[in-house]
């Protein structure tokens, strides 16, 4: 707004400016499901610090503006932990899970079979242990767990982490709470880290562990704040207050509703078997979570249990991490060699001496390219660490270099491909080298069939890779389109094909002819295009002919799609071999239901409701109106759990406390004026 509020005016806007932005970050980060756009987020912000500047007497530490701001410190303080904060003991093995609950029920003096006691289980997240100390819900102090008795005070960095409320939610949270839990970095964040410690010639973090401790442990709470941390909470320390839960799983869902994050993963189980059961799921799941994890943590439920139980040493008798497999090991490289892959890059993979990376041989390891290759300084002979993480390929992640044979030499980058002998380049300011041989280099047509062919393209079952290699060898197929010409009798004298598996494929190629166009135009292999982007352009366009004809500018209006895709796919189409291409593939049948109705959410606010109050400055109700139907918006009257955004102008009355009431996006006019702007400007979200 721009009018001059007066300090009691001022008073309520900062509440509910607060009030709002505590609000969206809490679904941001603690129930990952955002409601407005960053750029929204940051605006409320700068409102309420504009306010705070024009009436300093307003400004509170626990303001969503205070996040950042403190001097950098010379050195960390001390804090003494009024409780210890314990560590874990291990369980590497199931015997030691049945081990561990069978002293937990002695001592319990639950020894009949069918007494099995109820456990916590919990992912174990691999970050640094830290305590938060909340009185009156408000953040007081931060401490690293140290040794157990006397951590660091590093209050002025949990502040900057995003899903550490600065104030607890709601009125039920008890006067005096400290909460434990666990500060770590996402895999997506670390990778993001690195890429800029790159970018900035500066030192990249081996893991996101010590990605997160680096990160924690900064005297500059500008550098953490920079950092992508997380925090995670799984207990509880000191604690005053009535009414309190009695069970560890009860605490969790207490602290989750006063809004701090708690595992998604966390369950309640009976018993080892129940464990273990536990155990082996999130194993299942480990590779698709978000961050690492290195073991599963079982706590008897029941505090007065656990209080009965008490602890030794460092580590309470009530809780135990059973640990997952070792993700790296150490093993030789016996050669190196050049891939060529779908687009012609070459990528460096190193073979290695056969070696059980977490349960799985691994026997090849790629090195990415060929500026880690000279980075890692990788040489044949090299003992190294290899890495299995998720569903992704193994890396190697270094070379041990005081086990390095004498005279081994470092490795020569090609000047041929490989595969096909033409000369391979090495793009400027890329760290790839390709041939550019294209589809007259087998190894690329090969790849290009193999993820025609794949699962989520056509999924054409039946047709692997070996299969694809003698296909190109023997020369029967050079173009994806060769395909659909095939029949029994020239399959059937295949290597490993009789008659029965021939027929099985010409099948499968019937089959695969029924598609969808988001699905075809992944199977293309266009760079750059992968599945959401094919499936964004399908929405987008409607039809194969439209894609093809559609300009450079055309695809830049298309959410997500930025000029290097666009002139990629302008590209593609251009190419009259692929045209040709696309139509035989159309003659021999390939088709999908072509969208009847007009492309969808084609207007920049389409699906946005919008809700117009108070007095405007520069336009019109009517105007802002129009404005907004034009982009796409619905103009309600009247505020519900379905409107997206209140715009308030000045005297705004009822509707805007409703809208502040179910935490909707408010808009002032200046960020209606703005969104208009960036709409007009830009495709739909
Ligand atoms: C981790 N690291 O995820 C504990 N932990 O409980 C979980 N650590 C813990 N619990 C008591 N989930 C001491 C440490």
């Amino acid at each position: 707004m721009t009018q001059s509020p007066g300090l009691k005016d001022a008073q309520q806007r900062v509440q509910a400016l607060r009030e709002q932005i505590d609000y969206h970050n809490h679904r941001y980060y603690v129930l990952d499901d955002p409601l407005l756009p960053d750029a929204e987020y940051d605006r409320l912000l700068q409102q309420l610090a504009a306010l705070e500047r024009q009436f300093p007497q307003l400004l509170t530490a626990d303001s969503p503006t205070q996040r950042v701001g403190a001097q950098p410190l010379k050195e960390f303080g001390e804090i003494r932990h009024q409780l210890p904060m314990l560590s874990l003991d291990n369980a590497f093995t199931e015997q030691d899970v049945s081990d561990f609950d069978r002293r937990v029920r002695e001592r319990l003096g639950l020894t009949a079979d069918d007494e099995q006691v109820e456990y916590a289980a919990e992912p174990k997240l691999d970050g640094l242990a830290v305590s938060l100390l909340y009185e009156g819900g408000r953040l007081l102090r931060g401490a690293t767990r140290g040794d157990g008795s006397i951590g660091e005070d590093i209050t002025q960095n949990v502040r900057t982490i995003g899903c550490i409320p600065l104030r607890l939610r709601g009125n039920t949270f008890p006067a005096v709470l400290e909460v434990r839990g666990e500060v770590y970095m996402t895999r997506e964040g670390f990778a993001r880290l690195n890429q800029q410690q790159q970018q900035h010639g500066d030192k990249l973090f081996a893991n996101p562990r010590n990605a997160a401790a680096g990160s924690l442990r900064q005297l500059d709470p500008q550098v953490t704040a920079s950092r992508p941390l997380m925090f995670c909470s799984y207990g509880v320390g000191v604690v005053e207050g009535k009414y309190l839960p009695t069970r560890h799983s009860d605490w969790l869902g207490a602290l989750r509703s006063w809004g701090l994050r708690v595992s998604e993963q966390a369950q309640v189980v009976h018993g080892v078997r129940g464990c273990l059961q536990f155990y082996h799921a999130l194993g299942a799941a480990r590779d698709g979570l978000a961050y690492q994890i290195d073991g599963a943590v079982y706590k008897v439920n029941e505090l007065a249990l656990q209080q009965q139980l008490g602890f030794v040493a460092r580590a309470p008798r009530w809780a135990i991490a059973h640990k997952y497999p070792a993700q790296e090991e150490l093993t030789e490289v016996l050669d190196i060699e050049w891939q060529v892959g779908r687009t012609g890059t070459l990528t460096p993979v190193a073979r290695l001496a056969p070696v059980s990376v977490g349960g799985v041989t691994v026997s090849n390891a790629t090195l990415h390219n060929i500026d880690e290759v000279l980075r890692k300084d990788v040489r044949v002979g090299d003992t190294v660490i290899v890495r299995r993480a998720g569903d992704v390929i193994p890396e190697v992640v270094s070379v041990i270099k005081e086990r390095r044979p004498a005279k081994v030499l470092s490795v020569k980058l090609p000047v041929v491909c490989p595969v096909c002998g033409s000369e391979v380049l090495r793009v400027d300011g890329e760290s790839a080298i390709r041939c550019n041989a294209g589809l007259f280099c087998p190894a690329q047509r090969k790849e290009a069939i193999r993820h025609f062919a794949s699962r989520r393209a056509l999924d054409i079952e039946g047709l692997g890779e070996k299969l694809i290699d003698q296909l190109v060898d023997e020369g029967l197929v050079q173009h994806v389109d060769d395909l659909y010409q095939l029949d029994i009798e020239q399959l059937a004298v295949l290597q490993r094909m009789g008659e029965k598996s021939a027929q099985n494929l010409i099948e499968a190629l019937g089959h695969s002819k029924q598609t969808t166009l988001a699905r075809f135009l992944y199977s293309l292999g266009i760079r750059e295009v992968g599945e959401a982007t094919a499936r964004t352009l399908a929405e987008h366009f409607g039809t194969l002919q439209a894609i093809i004809e559609a300009s450079e500018d055309e695809l830049l209006q298309v959410p997500d799609i930025g000029p290097v895709s666009a002139s990629y796919i302008a590209a593609f189409f251009a190419e009259p071999h692929n045209r040709q291409v696309i139509s035989k593939l159309r003659k021999a049948g390939v088709s999908w239901p072509e969208e009847a109705s007009a492309p969808r959410a084609s207007l920049p606010l389409s699906g946005k409701t919008f809700v117009l109050t108070g007095t405007l400055q520069s336009l019109t109700r009517d105007q802002a109106r129009e404005r907004l139907q034009a982009l796409g918006a619905k103009v309600a009257g009247s505020v519900s759990a379905k409107t997206d955004y209140v715009v308030a102008g000045s005297d705004a009355g009822t509707k805007l406390a409703k809208a502040q009431q179910l935490g909707i996006a408010v808009l002032d006019e200046a960020g209606l004026l703005s969104m208009l702007d960036n709409a007009a400007a830009h495709p739909p979200q």
